[in-house]
């Protein structure tokens, strides 16, 4: 095989061992070529490719691009409601619009309460994530962003996914077009990758049949891209899906992200079973979240960055991914999230201080550098040491 550039020397020893298979080792010649890599070779990787040489390849491309940073964004949530008009077989959290007694909702002025708590604290970033309530509508969260803003206008608002978009422009008769640009105006800047879980219709639905297709899902981000805002992307893997699903998800995002470039992130979504509709499906194996990571390491050539959300992978899997591929880990502050607490995340109290998430970081080999949420890096924590009172906190 030729290999014209420079690559670490056990990525070598992996790749001339005369035991690797004939199909693998083509791909791997690609992967550092530096060609894009196609459905049929992105199957072949999940079938025949053994962790170590799949870890070994995510490597390289991950320090090709990034080097030995990680990182890492200071961001808080605030999820409206868990109230909601779908009926996703996987979710754990939603409450039915009919058993309302077992839902919440905030107010507008709660909702703002919950962003005066972080004033005077160094945070970028507000993520807005929740379920689909029918009497939250488009004007009732304009407002919400508008007062955001004025409160504190530097705060990144990335919010609603397309399965919350799409329900509120419906409702309010206004096209796709029409819909974002008023929520851009409003002070919406990105798109979180929710909401995406499988594309393809055979998996979709059967999992999550009354919400935005794929299609439609796409076309929101795109449509968000051409505003000139940001996105991530994410998908649900680890259930009910084959291998082909994932490279036909993981396809569609990187034609869309060729034509806009809008997408920053890919998150990868492990399936949890706890208390819901799904729970009689066992949860891949470490070795298959870690094969997940690098699969789309390699697979997705134009996303810059691969994100891994420790939540809801643990601590010690969540550092190992960061030598399968991952460059970006995600759940700073305070994170109280609840859609994840209630599906089985590995953490039941998913918090951890910056002095903690970078230790962690640094205990994996890796620098940790805080971001911004388009990846402007604010700090890089190589060199500091932290104090035993701040590891603790
Ligand atoms: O779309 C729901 C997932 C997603 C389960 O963009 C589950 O920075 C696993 O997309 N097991 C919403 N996952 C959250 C999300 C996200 C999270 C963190 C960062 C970003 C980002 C986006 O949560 C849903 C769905 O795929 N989810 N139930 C479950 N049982
Ligand atoms: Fe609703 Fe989202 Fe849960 Fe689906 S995953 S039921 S859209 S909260």
């Amino acid at each position: 095989m030729t290999t014209t550039i420079a690559t670490q020397p056990g990525l070598l020893t992996i790749l001339n061992a005369a035991s690797l298979d004939k199909d693998i080792r083509r791909i791997a010649d690609k992967v550092l070529q530096q060609e894009r890599l196609t459905q049929e070779d992105g199957v072949t990787l999940f079938e025949k490719g053994d962790i170590g040489v799949l870890g070994a390849l995510a490597n390289h491309v991950r320090e090709r691009k990034h080097g030995n940073k990680t990182y890492f964004n200071r961001n808080f949530h605030i999820e409206p409601t868990n109230v909601c008009v779908f009926t996703c077989k996987f979710c754990s959290y939603s409450r039915l619009y009919k058993n309302r007694e077992e839902g919440w909702e905030l107010s507008i002025d709660q909702m703002l309460d919950i962003v005066k708590k972080y004033d005077g604290q160094p945070v970028t970033e507000v993520h807005i994530v929740g379920g689909v309530h029918p009497k939250m509508n488009l004007d009732f969260f304009i407002e919400l962003m508008q007062k955001i803003k004025a409160h504190r206008p530097d705060l990144h608002v990335k919010g609603f996914t397309p399965v919350e978009l799409d329900y509120m422009f419906r409702k309010a008769k206004l096209s796709t077009e029409e819909g974002m640009k008023k929520m851009h105006e409003a002070g919406l800047q990105s798109l979180p990758g929710g909401g995406a879980e499988i594309f393809h219709p055979d998996i979709r639905n059967q999992i999550c049949h009354d919400k935005v297709d794929g299609d439609g899902w796409l076309e929101i981000h795109r449509i968000a891209h051409k505003l000139g805002m940001h996105s991530n992307a994410t998908m649900l893997y680890g259930h009910i899906e084959e291998y082909w699903h994932r490279i036909d998800h993981m396809e569609r995002l990187r034609q869309l992200q060729d034509e806009t470039g809008g997408f920053n992130t890919f998150i990868p979504l492990k399936f949890r079973n706890k208390q819901n509709d799904m729970a009689h499906i066992p949860e891949s194996t470490i070795v298959g979240d870690l094969k997940m990571y690098s699969v789309a390491r390699l697979y997705m050539d134009n996303f810059p960055h691969l994100k891994a959300y420790w939540p809801m992978l643990g601590r010690n899997t969540a550092q190992l991914t960061l030598s399968f591929g991952v460059n970006d880990l995600d759940g700073t502050i305070d994170d109280t999230t609840k859609i994840y607490s209630m599906a089985g995340s590995e953490e039941q109290n998913p918090s951890m201080n910056t002095a903690q998430l970078a230790m962690l970081i640094k205990q994996a080999g890796r620098i940790p550098v805080e971001r911004d949420t388009v990846y402007n890096e604010i700090r890089d924590y190589g060199d500091v040491v932290f104090s035993d009172e701040e590891l603790l906190n």
